[in-house]
């Protein structure tokens, strides 16, 4: 009979520690998931960052460019100019501002957003839903392409193009049938409207909020906004008229130089971001 009671407590014994065993694991796999789930929420609610600027160059731009798209290309600026009867693609030397070279749209386009890839420069304009295709180096007009939106700004991330329609998505294009593959809707709490001129810039889309003053950058896996630039004052010393809005971004890869101008601002201006508290 002793024996039998020995052998219940041995069993009861390893029964107590397997059960006590099982709690704590339950415990530690509940403890982590919650950790984790705080974690991720936590990282999915943060806040934009906010920027503000330093000028290290300024340099002089055409006032009569209503600017619409601006990039920078292997020492040189493009810019696309809107406005009807007025639209032009030019090619500009950076340090004098000088036009180096220059094409008049048809007079019943206006146009928008530019970007070059593969050694051409696509050419959006904004209620046509015609794109126009260039050769890089003599503006040579390679053909044509349509979508079903207006078009306002274009980028790319060295794969797909990337372009805004003045609503808060973004549309990324295959860059040889300029079908659209994927969309984005950019976020900050709330959808954040009217994205313009655009530019890709170390995996991060910039975008000008038009008539913010304000360039949005945007995750583009995700689209949330996670920071903000605030250009306000910039633009204010430049110009008085409310309609020659931040309009134009453009980034040399080469020599990491950011460059910011706005339509008919009479400056082009080298900024640094810097980051606020
Ligand atoms: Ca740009």
């Amino acid at each position: 009979m002793k024996i039998f009671n020995r052998m219940y407590k041995m069993v009861n014994n390893i029964l107590k520690k397997q059960l006590q065993t099982t709690i704590l694991i339950l415990i530690i796999a509940v403890t982590s998931s919650v950790i984790v789930f705080v974690i991720l929420n936590g990282t999915s609610q943060q806040t934009p960052v906010n920027y503000t600027y330093e000028i290290l160059e300024s340099y002089s731009h055409d006032q009569t460019a209503f600017t619409q798209g601006l990039e920078f290309d292997n020492g040189f600026l493009f810019e696309g100019t809107g406005l009807y009867n007025q639209s032009t693609l030019r090619k500009v030397e950076l340090e004098t501002g000088t036009v180096l070279e220059s094409i008049s749209l048809p007079e019943q386009y206006f146009g928008e957003g530019i970007t070059i890839f593969n050694n051409r420069i696509i050419q959006l304009t904004w209620r046509s839903q015609k794109g126009f295709v260039y050769e890089k180096d003599s503006f040579e007009l390679l053909s044509d392409f349509s979508y079903p939106t207006e078009g306002w700004g274009i980028t790319n991330d060295g794969f797909q193009l990337i372009m805004s329609d003045g609503t808060s998505t973004l549309f990324f294009l295959n860059p040889e049938t300029y079908e659209t593959v994927k969309q984005i809707d950019v976020v900050d709490q709330e959808p954040v409207t009217n994205l313009n001129e655009l530019e890709y810039i170390q995996g991060r889309i910039y975008a000008n909020i038009f008539q913010q003053d304000k360039i949005a950058i945007i995750n583009p896996q995700t689209g949330k906004v996670e920071a903000w630039l605030d250009l306000t004052e910039i633009s204010k010393e430049d110009t008085q008229n409310p309609n020659n809005v931040l309009n134009g971004i453009a980034y040399d890869s080469e020599k990491d130089r950011l460059f910011i101008t706005g339509k008919r601002w009479s400056k082009l201006f080298q900024i640094e971001l810097i980051k606020l508290d």
